[in-house]
């Protein structure tokens, strides 16, 4: 019952909907398919006669992908002057109808979204497997395609009812046979059905692809032989995909080839493909997620490489960057890059799966992280006032760049949860929630799931809320407290092991991050250590480097502290630490206590199978808080 997530439209609203809506009338310029798709999803929920297809939209109808709504006497008329618009348009006009936004007096409304590129990435490999993730194999079936799935629709409609408008079907460690001609193919006929819900696909592309699939020698970008390759390449995709959207790319990071690997330069690598994307509107979508190879802080790597290459990339090629500087830790301070590339395209990357937080098993609601990041005051213009409200953040610079987009790493899988449990879809939808207005509430956002996934029930809804918006509160104190990171398990990032010495590179080992000694905890990275610090504007720099200003949520990302220091709460970071190791046990259990309140409220086996997650979650906490306090103890006395 709950397969269809957030689109069940149940519980009793059909008749007070009725009472509402006389009739719909759908208006746009022109007819399309993906005009089509919006009158067929209006029908799961109306029968046919309420609607009217209008061709002659109005005048005045939003452009892009915007939309109106406007009621008068029970008349609701969606337009917008494109299809896709209208689609959105009548997604949101049936979500806020079943969260009971629309009543009688409901007027009107204009929405249009603030980002222009809302995109999935899905790290899926060829044989079916999915890298990091949680929730089964992979939904695309390359062995049976062309024999076309069912779930390809229900995915496009789960995508497109919160405003996604991309997708990348592979992994970033791409395989180079997915740009082989079969594959392109296959590639095809998703496209195809995904066009209709206004979704356009992209594919990862392996840079070392005109060795390992076109048998050249080489894939140095400037070689004339791998250019004519890329070339004929792109022309044999758009034959097949006419509005492919283009590649995104890894590139000399953790062993995927790239130019470096050449001699040559991520300008000389992202240009070369973008020159061949946009004579048919492609862009080439370039990761900044580098490390290793002569820095000695890992965090400073991305922005040393590509800060000089800013002014140097194509207008359709764009950088894509990490919320955070090291790796979808639990909490990050943002990334230096995004107050840095002023003329670069951007796209903002952030991990819907849970690496790093829990993965399937614990309920961790990212919405909150995901808005730290978009609000936080980034962008200094004047470079010498306190760090203040007057920053831009970083949602505002990505919305005045004429190449932007957020990217989340997809958390679906082929299990009939798609997520990994009945809680892990409010991740993505939340994401496509934030993508397309990044200055939505969370807790507005949280509401709206709970009421679209559990019904209307308002002491289910209360519970269901009170969850989500504690979660990620609770696993940064029970997992990484007050700026630590990267201390989890070697093998599947999973679970805690501060002490762990495994791992080829030193960049990889939890000692490296949290660097406890007798003195004390944390990462020196000030103006007197690795001053990656000096990677932000000067008032933000100046505000992380001092001890007493820093962020307590930030300080052992940015400072080696002493452990009699003693912080806001006036105890010293060794009480603190395991107060706050503590209080993460204790918000988890918090979690499941406010579950047990909706016991006989949903159906039984639901009940059941998210109470086991949160058991889970808490036997896990306690884990986390009996190993990492004693590791950390230990070094006090
Ligand atoms: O978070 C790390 C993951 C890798 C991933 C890499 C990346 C796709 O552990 O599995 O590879 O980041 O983002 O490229």
């Amino acid at each position: 019952m709950y397969d269809k997530l957030w689109l069940r439209y149940e519980g009793g609203y059909i008749e007070t909907i009725e009472k509402i809506v006389r009739r719909v009338v759908l208006s746009c310029r022109q007819r399309s398919d993906v005009l089509n798709t919006a009158v067929t999803e209006l029908e799961t929920v109306f029968p046919a006669e309420v609607i009217i297809g209008e061709n002659a939209g109005e005048e005045h109808a939003p452009t892009g992908e915007g939309f109106s709504i406007r009621n008068r006497n029970g008349v609701f008329t969606i337009s917008s002057q494109t299809g896709g618009g209208v689609l959105y348009g009548v997604f949101a006009f049936l979500r806020l109808l079943h969260i009971g936004k629309i009543n009688e007096g409901f007027v009107g409304l204009d929405d249009s979204p603030k980002i222009s590129r809302r995109m999935l990435n899905h790290w899926d490999n060829l044989d079916g497997s999915i890298e990091r993730g949680y929730a089964g194999g992979s939904l695309w079936k390359w062995d049976r395609l062309p024999k076309v799935d069912r779930r390809y629709i229900d995915y496009a409609r789960l995508a497109a009812s919160v405003g996604i408008n991309g997708t990348v079907l592979n992994n970033v460690n791409a395989d180079a046979a997915f740009l082989s001609h079969t594959y392109l193919e296959k590639t095809a006929i998703l496209a195809d059905m995904f066009r209709a819900y206004n979704i356009q696909v992209f594919l990862s592309a392996n840079f070392a692809a005109p060795v390992n699939s076109g048998g050249l020698p080489t894939a140095d970008p400037l070689h004339n032989a791998v250019r004519a390759w890329w070339r004929d390449k792109a022309a044999e995709i758009y034959a097949l995909i006419p509005d492919f959207g283009g590649f995104l790319v890894k590139a000399d990071s953790e062993g995927q080839p790239g130019p470096y690997l050449y001699g040559r330069t991520h300008v000389d690598g992202a240009n070369m493909l973008a020159d061949f994307l946009a004579p048919y509107g492609g862009i080439v979508i370039w990761r900044a997620f580098v490390y290793g190879h002569g820095e000695s802080d890992r965090a400073k790597k991305a922005y040393a490489d590509f800060k000089p290459l800013d002014g140097q990339f194509r207008d359709n090629a764009a950088v894509q960057v990490k919320n955070g500087p090291i790796d979808f830790q639990p909490r990050e301070p943002v990334h230096p890059l995004f107050g840095a590339m002023e003329k670069t395209g951007l796209f903002l990357e952030l991990q819907i799966t849970q690496e790093y937080l829990g993965q399937g098993k614990h309920i961790v609601f990212l919405g909150p992280m995901w808005k730290e990041i978009l609000n936080f005051g980034i962008r200094d213009p004047h470079g010498e006032m306190q760090a203040s409200q007057l920053s831009d953040p970083v949602g505002k610079v990505l919305e005045e760049k004429k190449l932007a987009g957020i990217a989340g790493v997809s958390n679906t899988g082929d299990n009939d949860d798609w997520c990994g449990s009945l809680f892990h879809s409010a991740n993505l939808f939340s994401f496509g929630r934030l993508s397309w207005d990044w200055t939505l509430s969370c807790t507005d956002i949280a509401r709206e799931w709970a009421v679209l996934t559990w019904g209307r029930d308002l002491s289910v809804v209360d519970a269901v809320v009170n969850i989500l918006t504690h979660s990620w509160d609770a696993c940064v104190d029970y997992m990484t407290p007050l700026g630590l990171h990267h201390i989890m398990r070697y093998e599947n990032h999973d679970g805690p092991d501060p002490g762990c010495e495994q791992g080829e590179r030193a960049d990889w080992k939890p000692p490296y991050y949290h660097c406890a000694d007798a003195k004390g905890l944390g990462f020196d990275r000030t103006r007197k250590g690795s001053n990656a610090v000096d990677q932000y504007a000067r008032s933000l720099a100046d505000l992380f480097d001092n001890i007493e200003t820093c962020p307590e949520k930030y300080l052992l990302w940015f400072h080696h502290v002493p452990w009699d220091h003693v912080l806001g709460s006036r105890r010293t970071l060794k009480d603190e630490l395991t107060f706050r190791y503590h209080r993460g046990v204790e918000s988890a259990k918090q979690l499941r206590t406010w579950w047990k309140q909706v016991e006989g409220r949903v159906p039984h086996d639901s009940y059941q199978s998210v109470l086991n997650k949160l058991d889970v979650q808490v036997a896990e906490a306690h884990e986390w808080e009996a190993v990492c306090v004693a590791y950390f103890m230990n070094f006090t006395k």
